[in-house]
């Protein structure tokens, strides 16, 4: 009997023990795992990866004009004439996402090539065969499409009346998201109305800035914001009454918004990093995401009593009406979500500038010189500071599905990217703790950027690829980096692999 209890204890100590063991080692393997069902994909935008920027019917876009004719603007006075030359290669580009065996492809649509006019009246049918033979291919190789319908690349035409803080822009918008579904929903089952409202609308904020370079400080975001709005909304409701029931696909936005960290500890520095998020976020986000719509309240109040201290008559934020809060608010199926990088915010009052949407928030942002640098100066390695977006997210707005539409870094182009492989697999274990330990639901994640192309104001100069393009070449030859084989084995295995386990 006492042998046998010693048997029978030695026995189950092994049992418990490598039970134990084997229970350590799953969580720890499920920790780096992706969820079923999870999606894998890459992105590019059309005016950074298409070139052909005058070919078949295609008007100028406010970013030929910005390359153009205010070249001083960008770093290397570089153009997207050709950038990656997809609109004649985009078959090697399905064969690279092919290559690394990703779910789906975040690419954006060019307004101008599908309607040369900016409103419905003309539609360029050479711009829909260039959609329709991408989005073919892609779906032939078990790629789905996930389509931005505006990356930045608003037609001239619209431009010259005004842009986005034309309320008519509501109206030309419905017209050309009606073409696209028209002519792509039976294909495109994930559409993103704008792409980072946030940096796109900074081009009215500031002569300097990204298209159309508007000087029109304390006043010009918040136009432009207040259209794009209602554009938005109105899209995913002509979705909801003429698409939706068909197509079965969803409509969302997509915002970006770095994290912010309490620099001094105090609630003094808490404040400040609250009022990032409300203005950089909560501007785009309280009206559609909220449960209550409109903008934030301390969006509101801020702005209402700058305005009023201004001796204005009336707020530069302007005012929804109640049917238009109603109207917006809940206008989306997912969260798309932009991340990069990490900030400070500093308080700040600003007290003796004019009217200026610096007074309005009240801070101004400043990075650690711990934190490790890439390529652009706004661009520092904090991974944990999407962990922490991911949270401020989900607990802002009832824990909504997130599609994480961009994440990426820069260097100068380099094949062996061990920066961009740290980058990538420090993020997504962070993003996986978000998931498995704080219960965020986070449903896919988007490598910013399928291959190096126009970076904007910084023309060729920083280099967000996986795959290398030789732009001194004339046929814009693509390879593979490191980055792109590790995340190809990601793709593969599902995922974080053990080398790169932190
Ligand atoms: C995204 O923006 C864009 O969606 C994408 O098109 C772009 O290629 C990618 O990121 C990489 O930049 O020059 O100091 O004034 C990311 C958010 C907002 C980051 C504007 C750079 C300009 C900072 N971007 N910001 S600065």
């Amino acid at each position: 009997m006492a042998k046998f209890s010693a048997v029978y204890f030695v026995a189950l100590l092994v049992a418990v023990s490598g039970a134990a063991h084997e229970e350590h080692s799953r969580t720890k393997r499920q920790a780096y795992t992706f969820p079923d069902g999870f999606l894998l994909g890459a992105a590019t935008a059309s005016y950074q990866v298409e070139g052909a920027w005058d070919e078949d019917g295609k008007t100028s876009s406010i970013w030929d004009t910005q390359t153009h004719d205010k070249n001083y603007l960008i770093a290397d006075h570089t153009t997207g004439d050709i950038a990656c030359d997809s609109y004649h290669k985009y078959d090697v580009d399905v064969q690279m996402l092919r290559d690394l065996g990703v779910d789906f492809y975040r690419f954006s649509f060019s307004w101008p090539r599908i309607l040369p006019d900016g409103h419905g009246n003309r539609i360029n049918q050479a711009g829909i065969d260039y959609y329709n033979k991408l989005i073919d291919l892609l779906v032939a190789n078990n790629i789905q499409p996930v389509a931005t319908m505006y990356h930045w690349d608003l037609p001239q035409n619209l431009q010259d009346l005004g842009g986005w803080p034309n309320y008519v822009l509501v109206d030309y918008f419905e017209d050309y998201a009606r073409v696209l579904f028209r002519n792509f929903g039976d294909r495109v089952k994930y559409w993103i109305t704008f792409n980072e409202p946030l940096t796109f609308t900074g081009g009215y904020e500031g002569a300097y800035a990204h298209a159309p370079a508007i000087n029109a400080p304390g006043y010009g975001r918040y136009l432009a914001t207040h259209t794009l709005i209602k554009a938005h909304a109105r899209a995913y409701h002509i979705y909801d009454d003429e698409f939706r029931a068909d197509q079965q696909g969803k409509v969302s936005i997509t915002l970006n918004v770095d994290a912010c960290f309490n620099y001094q500890n105090t609630t003094e520095y808490q404040d400040a990093c609250e009022r990032q998020q409300q203005f950089e976020m909560g501007l785009f986000a309280n009206p559609i995401y909220s449960a209550e719509g409109d903008w934030p309240a301390i969006v509101r109040e801020r702005v209402d009593a700058n305005s009023k201290a201004e001796g204005l008559a009336e707020s530069r934020l302007p005012v929804f009406t109640p049917d238009e809060i109603e109207y917006i608010r809940g206008t989306y199926d997912f969260f798309g979500h932009n991340h990069y990088t990490s900030n400070y915010a500093i308080p700040y009052d600003g007290t003796n500038d004019p009217a200026s949407d610096q007074k309005d928030h009240g801070y101004y942002l400043t990075k650690d010189p711990n934190w490790p640098g890439s390529a652009s100066s706004w661009l520092k390695v904090v991974p944990t500071g999407l962990r922490y977006q991911l949270n401020s997210i989900a607990t802002r707005y009832n824990n909504p599905p997130i599609l994480i539409t961009e994440n990426g870094f820069s260097d100068y182009g380099d094949l062996n990217d061990t920066g961009r492989i740290n980058y990538y697999t420090s993020y997504l274990t962070e993003m996986l703790r978000a998931i498995n330990e704080d219960g965020v639901n986070v449903i896919g994640y988007t490598a910013w950027s399928l291959m190096d192309n126009f970076e904007w104001n910084q023309g060729y100069s920083e280099k967000f690829g996986l795959y290398q393009v030789d732009f001194e070449d004339p046929t814009r030859p693509r390879i593979m980096k490191e980055s792109a084989r590790v995340f190809q084995q990601i793709i593969a295995t599902r995922q974080i692999p053990e080398a790169y386990r932190t």
